[in-house]
């Protein structure tokens, strides 16, 4: 039995994609276009009825939403893929210090940028709000890590999938992160050539 991963181009499903790759998973992958809204449409909803991307059904049916959580089951499910540090290592650690910062810190600014209007009646203040915000984590996470070459070191983890991922996102054509956090941007390359995890990366966000 696969795994069955709802999502769509670039989103959160990818860091999910990239951890299933790396462990060898089977997964059928199911698109739910954001554009256009389809993660509001009924039939999505009974799926996740949060209405988000991404929604991963384990091979037993068992329903995972959250990219955190998602992340966190495919790492224990796939122990000998070592997709995050030793249990007790303070490598393990960090990565859940920055994960949880990004899942429940940036993820969420990310959507005050992307969907300004639900927040407030000022949509360009909220946008520029949480540009803001993003742009203060990154910078927070640029100044923590030491990739050697992934943020904990020489293995790549968990966090090196969302940091890849979510580092891509509203930056527009000339990232700003690119510009401006060069150690999130050799994590993302070191992510983007590794043998396993490399190939989905390309197919959501092309070479790198
Ligand atoms: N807490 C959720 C957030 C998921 C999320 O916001 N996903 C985006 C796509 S990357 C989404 O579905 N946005 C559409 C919307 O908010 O309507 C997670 O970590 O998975």
């Amino acid at each position: 039995m696969a795994y069955v991963l709802y999502g769509d181009r670039r989103c959160g499903n990818a860091i999910v994609e990239l951890l299933l790759a790396a462990a060898d998973a089977e997964v059928e992958l199911r698109r739910v276009p954001l554009e256009g809204d389809g993660q509001l449409a009924p039939g999505y909803r009974a799926v996740n009825p949060m209405g988000r991307l991404p929604a991963l059904i384990l091979p037993d049916g068992t329903l995972v939403t959250e990219s955190l959580a998602c992340a966190l089951v495919v790492a224990e499910r796939h122990q000998e893929a070592g997709l995050m540090p030793p249990i007790g290592s303070a490598e393990r650690a960090t990565a859940l210090r920055w994960m949880t910062v990004l899942a429940a810190e940036l993820y969420p600014a990310i959507t005050r940028w992307d969907y300004p209007a639900r927040f407030a009646d000022d949509p360009a203040g909220v946008a520029d709000r949480a540009r803001d915000d993003s742009r203060r984590i990154w910078r927070l996470i640029e100044t923590s890590i030491a990739p050697a070459p992934f943020a904990t070191g020489p293995r790549f983890s968990a966090l090196d999938a969302q940091i890849a991922v979510m580092s891509r996102w509203s930056n527009g054509p000339a990232s700003w992160v690119d510009a401006h956090c060069p150690k999130v941007a050799a994590v993302t390359h070191a992510v983007a050539t590794h043998p396993k995890a490399g190939p989905a990366y390309i197919r959501h966000f092309g070479p790198y």
